[in-house]
């Protein structure tokens, strides 16, 4: 017996009064509540706490389609209303995510790549990679589903890929001389990391020939764009310490919570995207916690009228968002609202949270619905009204990405996304009546569009769209698809022609045809070169594609004159002038650089199936996000039902 009877104390029941029973009872209960309270501080690891705060599944719930009446001041009220805080408690555990014994050996063996230590040559690996794959997967996305605080499981979304991200040996080609090529690349990139490592680390980009770093105001006081940038491209390369130096500094340095005016656009094609990848690769739940908070900053942007967000936004507190001033009246671009439905749906994948798919697929209905001049879409619009600002239309700088973000949202829906497949061939249709020309000279390219005036200039940004028309050649109309692919080798090899006819054999940042120019810059400003990757990405898919070893040459082209022309004792830099071969160095090596460029060449160098493009599309900044094989993943989903119940 717990309570004696005490002397001369008349009791009753277990020896005490009844007033003092209560007190006691008033107090036992203070401390079981007090207690349970204190395992919502403890962190998400330990046990007991995973025992008693199983997490109760949150619906997720369907909110206005972001037609945008709401103020800034309720940015964040979607969240809650999907029952979300802003702020998440943090740790509140699933026990829903773990993977009960007998669904464990219906399991598939996860598609995944390698043990993050140690640097060794791709090729080393591949063995390796199959064998360490699994327990470094299953530790990871135990990782995932332990932490819980939803319900996307990194397994099933691994078992559902067609085929191991890395390749059966990290992409080694049969061939020793593009096995030779692609090591070249890797040196690149060991040089380019090292040198932003050791003068610029933690600053957004390097100046290489000051030997200092560059932080610029596009990302809003965020830091490390060249680390986050990077993270997938040292990771495919197998540069395993330096991507678990980057990996470190995301985990301990990377810091969210800046109050600084970033472009919504970029934050969202490196950070977001870069982080994303960074996780669909690895597993690593760092990386998806970082994307989600991120992702939950950039909402506020779209609190407009019409739902289209503004360009610049304040990723602190006040959430606040503007126009660019040199934006006509106020308008957002069409190239930055854009480009952000890939990354959005994948927020939405990995959180669980419908929100930003609700948002990108608003921006969708509006441009939809919309009166567009000939069919084309023009680069500027009212967040305000829903209007068209100005007719001026281009598939280079301003337009852009928008329309590669409407084929490859249709890749990675698994060719389920019909809206975006229909609005991608109805643009490229008005693209090739208004805009695609055939030079004197016999050059395909495409000219930009003023109220129904052609300019007739192709900037290099343009040159993206080789690739793009290539990938989508194989979805459009049976009787088009030979054209597409005929087109797209054309316009490819325009942008080739505007390397070849420079001294330095690196192309203009602008090209004409006219007054006697054929694919090359009239005027001084257009013949900078920034390091930019269009020209080699549509090589890379057009190698991808058909395998025409042309494809390889002129990337390799490339190279040559990168390290002739662009490398210097302390990283690349981009030059000024690309007819002539004494070069002067603008001091800026390009996050881009190391995400887009160097990774394009090192695929373009490697086998097919380093991320097959079956399972995998390239965001804008080249960070390989998955194709949501959804029939498998509900196959999977619905299995693992059954399994339970
Ligand atoms: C990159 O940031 C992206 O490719 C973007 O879509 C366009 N510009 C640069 C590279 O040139």
């Amino acid at each position: 017996m717990v309570f004696r009877k005490l002397p001369g104390v008349s009791a009753s029941g277990m020896g005490l009064r009844l007033s003092q029973k209560f007190v006691f009872l008033l107090f036992l209960s203070g401390l079981v509540t007090l207690c349970f309270g204190a395992l919502f501080f403890l962190p998400d690891s330990v046990r007991l706490k995973r025992i008693f705060l199983s997490k109760t599944e949150t619906q997720p719930v369907t909110v206005g389609s972001g037609s945008g009446t709401g103020t800034e001041n309720d940015a964040r009220e979607p969240l809650k209303r999907a029952g979300k805080e802003p702020d998440p408690p943090r740790g509140v555990t699933s026990a829903r995510g773990e993977t009960s014994t007998k669904l464990k050996s219906l399991i598939r063996k996860p598609l995944v790549p390698h043990e993050a230590t140690g640097d060794r040559p791709a090729g080393d690996r591949a063995q390796e990679d199959m064998t360490l794959s699994r327990s470094r997967t299953e530790s990871a996305s135990e990782r995932v589903t332990s932490s819980g605080s939803d319900t996307f499981s990194y397994q099933k979304f691994t078992r559902c890929l067609l085929k191991p991200p890395l390749g059966r040996d990290g992409g080694k080609p049969s061939d020793p001389k593009s096995e030779e090529r692609r090591l070249k690349v890797k040196e690149m990139m060991k040089f380019a990391w090292d040198n932003y490592k050791l003068y610029a680390w933690g600053k957004n980009e390097l100046r290489p020939l000051t030997k200092n770093g560059h932080i610029g105001n596009m990302f809003g006081g965020l830091r490390g764009a060249s680390i986050i940038d990077s993270l997938d491209t040292l990771y495919i390369m197998g540069l395993m310490e330096d991507y678990n130096d980057a990996k470190e500094w995301v985990q301990n340095s990377l810091d969210l919570n800046s109050n600084g005016e970033a472009s919504l656009f970029e934050v969202n094609i490196r950070y977001v995207g870069g982080l994303l990848s960074a996780y669909y690769l690895t597993g690593e739940e760092l990386y998806r916690s970082k994307a989600m908070e991120l992702g939950e900053k950039l909402l506020p942007a779209f609190n407009t009228p019409t739902g289209i967000p503004r360009g610049v936004i304040n990723l602190g507190s006040s959430g606040t968002s503007w126009s660019w001033g040199w934006a006509s009246a106020g308008s957002s671009i069409l190239a930055e609202f854009g480009t952000l439905h890939l990354e959005f749906v994948h927020l939405s994948e990995v959180s669980n949270n419908p929100i930003y798919t609700e948002k990108v697929m608003n921006i969708r209905k509006l441009l939809n619905k919309i009166e567009k001049p000939h069919g084309l879409y023009p680069n500027f619009l009212s967040p305000v009204s829903g209007n068209w600002v100005q007719h001026h239309v281009s598939i280079g700088g301003l337009g852009d990405s928008f329309y590669e973000y409407l084929i490859k949202s249709y890749l990675m829906s698994d060719k389920t996304d019909d809206g975006a497949k229909t609005m991608y061939y109805g643009a490229l249709e008005a693209i090739e009546a208004n805009l695609v020309q055939k030079s004197t000279g016999g050059l395909t390219y495409m000219a930009e569009w003023r109220g129904g005036i052609l300019d007739h200039k192709m900037g290099h940004l343009a040159c993206f769209s080789g690739g793009m028309i290539g990938i989508g050649a194989d979805d459009g109309a049976p009787d088009k698809r030979q054209h597409y692919l005929d087109l797209a080798a054309e316009i490819t090899h325009t942008c080739h022609e505007s390397y070849t006819r420079s001294a330095t054999k690196l192309g203009p940042e602008a090209f004409r045809f006219d007054a006697g120019a054929e694919a090359t810059a009239t005027r001084l400003s257009d013949r900078y070169y920034i390091l930019r990757p269009e020209v080699i990405e549509s090589y890379m898919y057009m190698w991808r594609l058909t395998h025409d070893p042309k494809y390889r040459d002129w990337g390799w082209e490339a190279v040559e004159a990168l390290e002739e022309h662009c490398r210097v004792e302390s990283g690349f830099s981009g030059i000024r002038d690309v007819y002539t071969v004494t070069v002067s160095h603008d001091n800026m090596q390009q996050s881009f650089f190391l995400s887009e460029t160097l990774k394009y060449l090192y695929l373009l160098f490697s086998d097919d199936d380093l991320l097959p493009l079956e399972d995998w599309v390239f965001n804008t900044e080249a960070h390989p996000l998955p194709i949501i094989h959804k029939s498998c993943l509900q196959e999977e989903a619905t299995q693992e039902k059954t399994v339970s119940n």
